[in-house]
Order: C-alpha cells, then sequence, then structure tokens
C-alpha cells in the first residue's frame, strides 16, 4: 500500500484553517492540521508546491522515516512554515495508521494513562466584574482551571481580552479580518506590572485557593521586569506564567528564575526540541507549550515530551481557536498517553467550524476526552469546508504608547 493522493484544503469557517488530506491506494483517510495564524497560505502552497509530489507512491506505515526524510531532506530545517507543513503530513499518517489498526490514537502511544484531561479555558473582561463574570461561569460550566486576562486601565484593546463583552464561551478571537495590514494595539509595560497583582489577589479572594490560576505575559516583558513580576504574584499562586518574555531568549528564564517560585510556562512560538535544550536540561520551565501543529506533529512532540519528562517538566500543549480541531484531537491522544501530562488548553471552536470539523471529542466536569473513534476522531466533511472561502486575517501588531513596535 502507498500514498495515492494528497490534497491541501483552505477554509474560513469564521476563521482559517488549512488542512492536508492524505489518501491511501486502499482508500484510507488521513488529516493533519497545517493552520499558521496570519500566514496561512504559507504552509498551504509548502505542501501542495512542495511535499505534495514527494509524498505519492511513499509507504503511509513509515511514518518516521517520512518525518526524517522531510526534515532532513529539505536541508533548510527548522521555522515555523516548515514544521507546521511537516506536521500535518505526520498526524495524517498517524491517522491512517489508527484507523488501519482499527484504534484511537492514543492506544498506538501506549494506552490511556489517565481517564480524560484537564483542560483550562479562556476568561477576560475589560475590568474585574467582566472578568469574575467570565470565570463564574466557566465554574458554572465543570472548568477546574481558567487563563485570566484583564484590560489594564489606560489602555485600550490588548492581547487575550473579549472585546465583546463578558461572552463565557467564545470569547476571544485574535486574528482579524482587518483588510490587507494588521490591526495595531498599545501596550505600557509599567501599567500592566502595576495593575495585575491585585487582580489576582481580588481573584484568590473571592474565587478561594482551589481554582487554578494561568496567565499570559505573551512575550512583552524584559527578563527583570518578568523577574519582579514573577515575584510580585508568589502569593497568588498561580498555575503557571506563561510566556513571560520573547520566546527567542532561552537564558532569560534564568533571572526569573532566580527570583521566584511562580512556575512558568513557554514554547507556543516554538517548533523544535532544539528550542527548548538549555530551557529542559537547565530546569528552567515546569510546562511545555507547543502546539502539535506547529512543533512537527505527534512524532516530534512525543519525543520532546519525553526529553521534558527526565527533567520532571510537564506539558501543557498549545490549544487556542487556531488548532484546528485536527490539531486539537492529536493534543489531546498524546495528553491521555503519556505520564508528564500537566494541563491542555481549550478554546471551544465556534460552530461554524464544528460544522466542518466533525469531532468525537467529549467534555465532562473540566476534563476533555478525545472519543474512542479508530484514528485521530475527526473528520471534515469537504462540501461543507467549499462554503466557507479563505478571508485574510491577521494577529494585531502591538507598539509602546510613544509608538515603538513592541512585542504583541
Ligand atoms: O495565533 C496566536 C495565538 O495562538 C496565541 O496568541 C494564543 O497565546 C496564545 C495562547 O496562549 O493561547
Ligand atoms: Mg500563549
Amino acid at each position: 500500500m502507498s500514498i495515492a493522493s494528497v490534497d491541501v484544503i483552505v477554509t474560513s469557517p469564521g476563521r482559517n484553517f488549512v488542512t492536508l488530506k492524505v489518501t491511501t491506494s486502499d482508500g484510507v483517510v488521513g488529516w493533519g492540521d497545517a493552520t499558521l495564524n496570519g500566514r496561512e497560505l504559507s504552509v498551504a502552497s509548502y505542501l501542495s508546491d512542495h511535499l505534495a509530489s514527494m509524498l505519492i507512491g511513499r509507504d503511509e506505515d513509515r511514518i518516521e522515516d517520512t518525518w526524517q526524510y522531510l526534515y532532513r531532506g529539505a536541508y533548510w530545517r527548522r521555522g515555523p512554515v516548515t514544521m507546521a507543513a511537516i506536521a500535518a503530513v505526520d498526524m495524517a499518517l498517524w491517522d491512517i495508521k489508527a484507523k488501519k489498526a482499527g484504534m484511537p490514537l492514543y492506544q498506538l502511544l501506549g494506552g490511556a494513562s489517565r481517564d480524560g484531561v484537564r483542560v483550562y479555558a479562556h476568561a477576560s473582561g475589560t475590568d474585574f466584574a467582566a472578568l469574575s463574570n467570565a470565570i463564574t461561569g466557566y465554574r458554572e460550566l465543570g472548568f477546574t482551571a481558567v487563563r485570566v486576562q484583564t484590560g489594564v486601565p489606560g489602555l485600550g484593546q490588548i492581547y487575550g481580552v473579549s472585546s465583546t463583552g463578558p461572552g463565557v464561551r467564545y470569547d476571544y478571537e485574535p486574528a482579524k479580518r482587518s483588510g490587507d495590514r494588521p490591526s495595531e494595539e498599545t501596550w505600557d509595560t509599567r501599567q500592566y506590572l502595576n495593575h495585575m497583582p491585585g487582580v489576582f489577589a481580588q481573584i484568590r479572594e473571592e474565587f478561594g485557593t482551589d481554582l487554578r490560576i494561568l496567565h499570559d505575559g505573551h512575550h512583552r516583558m524584559t527578563p527583570i521586569e518578568a523577574a519582579r513580576f514573577a515575584k510580585d504574584i508568589e502569593p497568588y499562586d498561580l498555575f503557571w506564567l506563561e510566556d513571560a518574555t520573547p520566546g527567542e531568549d532561552q537564558t532569560a528564564l534564568r533571572l526569573i528564575r532566580q527570583h521566584s517560585t511562580t512556575p512558568l510556562a513557554i514554547g507556543e512560538v516554538f517548533n523544535t526540541v532544539y528550542d527548548y535544550q538549555t530551557l529542559i536540561t537547565e530546569r528552567l520551565i515546569d510546562y511545555v507549550r507547543s502546539a502539535v501543529t506547529h512543533t512537527g506533529g505527534i512524532t516530534a512532540m512525543k519525543k520532546l515530551l519525553d526529553f521534558a519528562a527526565i527533567y520532571g517538566i510537564r506539558s501543557g500543549i498549545h490549544g487556542p481557536t487556531d488548532i484546528s480541531p485536527i490539531g486539537m484531537a492529536a493534543a489531546l491522544h498524546l495528553d491521555l498517553a503519556i505520564h508528564n501530562f500537566g494541563i491542555q488548553e481549550y478554546m471551544p471552536h465556534n460552530e461554524q467550524t464544528l460544522e466542518v470539523f466533525q469531532t468525537s471529542f467529549t467534555f465532562d466536569k473540566g476534563f476533555l476526552h478525545p472519543g474512542d473513534q479508530p484514528g485521530l476522531g475527526v473528520e471534515l466533511d469537504e462540501e461543507a469546508a467549499g462554503t466557507f472561502e479563505y478571508a485574510k486575517a491577521y494577529l494585531p501588531v502591538n507598539r509602546l504608547l510613544d509608538g515603538t513596535v513592541h512585542d504583541w
């Protein structure tokens, strides 16, 4: 048996997704997620213009060999476009292998290590009342962990905060259909650092000590600002502080570690295990935040998480809405199987997306399960996908109050 056809499907049911469809000579179909938010068409081209012809005729069962062939064979290694393309091929081949075995993917990864995977929701609000309302809503839905982002007085729309009011479920989508250029936001780290500790204090006061609280710094602090912040918020016992500093600088995390015991998470913009080499071997982080979709797929993520396990570091796989239900399913199978699972991010997709991608996940009291269908458990309805045309959308650009471009 061999790979008979490779198709790339770009659809936009409320937001853009790039999906790879691999079909074997005996008709088994595997699906892979290749969505790179704001740069979608570059990955679609990488797949259809470069990889598709190389895959036709290959043995679909040789997943490791195909991974190495695409990674080493390109000569040009790493980078989000290359690694998202490889990830999509890898997911599709694992989907096919598990379908052929008649098993849900997690069985091929060693079987379930737990009954379900704890997920965290995104609670946000422009002020504390709206944030508190969102947290209450998620708790009523059964969530035991929430990421909290809130407006900062003096700043307008900022990362992670719903601009559509205190919606409980589908409340934040950063990619904007803003025409030919990204929209712009403004930022001031001093105002943020002065405001946030009080927000965490209020949350603990209102919701008690049981609730797991997460927060995303989105790469905006300098190392010493992040060290001060992590120290200031220690009393509020965060589950993690994510992306405190820009992702490129692994040694910045040393400074934060020297000053605080607030657990640290990083990695959603990383694409390979090498981005983590210093972070893991020096135990500078507590959670690995990579997306299966952006880090070379299931094959690469399993190796990365096994490496992290040796150092007592756990998983916190990226799962915002720009990870398609296929990428999310890949994450859930890994989460269920590995031993060093930490938590899984979960931003439910909108109804149009769930019309296009038919999933078998189940949510129960704050835990997700990928379901027991053979394969990844997600099927794409091509007819439905065809009704949602691609629409250019960008992530915002961030500027300091004096106009300087800053990390978004
Ligand atoms: O595409 C960018 C988003 O995926 C990112 O901003 C979401 O930071 C994010 C998170 O933690 O979910
Ligand atoms: Mg993040």
